[in-house]
């Protein structure tokens, strides 16, 4: 899954994909070196983002969509946590929802996806963009993370969602401390009692930034490592910002894996 940011305040990419065009033209480019899906969002959820209303989010993001969505190069998502701007997503003809929050705002986001036919990406989040980096705390890391995620899928199936186009992220710095990132990275197996595809996003994050003390732009390497594991673990679909290269890591990672013992 590649990243389109269409916002001003992305903490890796911010800024760089304000112009529809240069938008448009980054999600082909993703899809040309191998994504199978793109993911475009408006509304930045880095820690202390500010909220967005959906009147902007729409703003930026549907002529980004009106230009790809007539001839998609792979599977188009839709980054939102807001219902009508799902709503205006699929009506163009996207793929899937990517909500972050896993449905903290109620089972409307479900029901849009029910009603288009659309898969649904529920996330794992404590707290909110504004606090979840303040003293994130759990008693049990992967225990709770489960339950959230197994509460939000039933409710998404509830609502309708088909229950084989529903994938569950555990919400790599989403109120999460460096240690919890780490964790959840090596165990990502913990969340398949869910039976879902496990999709996860560790691209370019802070977490790599702290381990090797270098800023978002510096973090390939650190992010082909995350990657390799997390496929070694348990994911199936990994969200980056840098789409062939980690193709290319994960392909070895995925050989090695599945080699036969001799
Ligand atoms: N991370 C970000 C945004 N959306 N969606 C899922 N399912 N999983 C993630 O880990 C995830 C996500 C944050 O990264 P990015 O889009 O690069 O930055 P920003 O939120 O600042 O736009």
């Amino acid at each position: 899954m590649g990243i389109v940011n269409v916002t001003p305040d992305s903490f890796a990419d911010g800024g760089r994909y304000l112009d529809p065009d240069v938008a448009c033209a980054r999600a082909r480019a993703l899809a040309a070196e191998g994504a199978d899906l793109v993911d475009v969002g408006a509304e930045s959820t880095r820690p202390d983002a500010a909220p967005v209303s959906a009147a902007e989010e729409l703003d930026r993001v549907m002529p980004v969509l009106e230009r790809l969505l007539p001839e998609p190069p792979c599977l188009v998502s839709i980054d939102t946590q807001k219902p009508a701007v799902a709503e205006a997503a699929l009506r163009l003809g996207a793929h899937m929802v990517n909500d972050v929050t896993g449905l903290a705002g109620g089972p409307a986001l479900a029901r849009v996806c029910a009603r288009h036919g659309a898969a649904l990406a529920l996330c794992h989040m404590q707290g909110t963009p504004r606090t979840m980096q303040m003293a994130p705390r759990y008693a049990d890391l992967l225990g709770e993370i489960r339950s959230h995620l197994a509460r939000a899928v039933a409710e998404a199936e509830a609502a309708g969602v088909a229950p084989d186009a529903i994938c569950v992220d555990p919400g790599i710095g989403f109120g999460k401390t460096v240690e919890h990132n780490l964790t959840l990275l090596r165990r990502l197996d913990a969340l398949r009692p869910l039976g879902k595809p496990v999709l996860v996003g560790p691209s370019r994050k802070r977490f790599i930034g702290a381990i090797l003390d270098l800023g978002a732009e510096d973090r390939l390497e650190g992010t082909l490592a995350a990657s390799t594991v997390a496929v070694m673990t348990g994911a199936q679909i990994l969200r980056v910002h840098d789409v062939e290269a980690v193709r290319r890591a994960v392909r070895v990672a995925e050989a090695i894996r599945d080699a036969a013992d001799q």
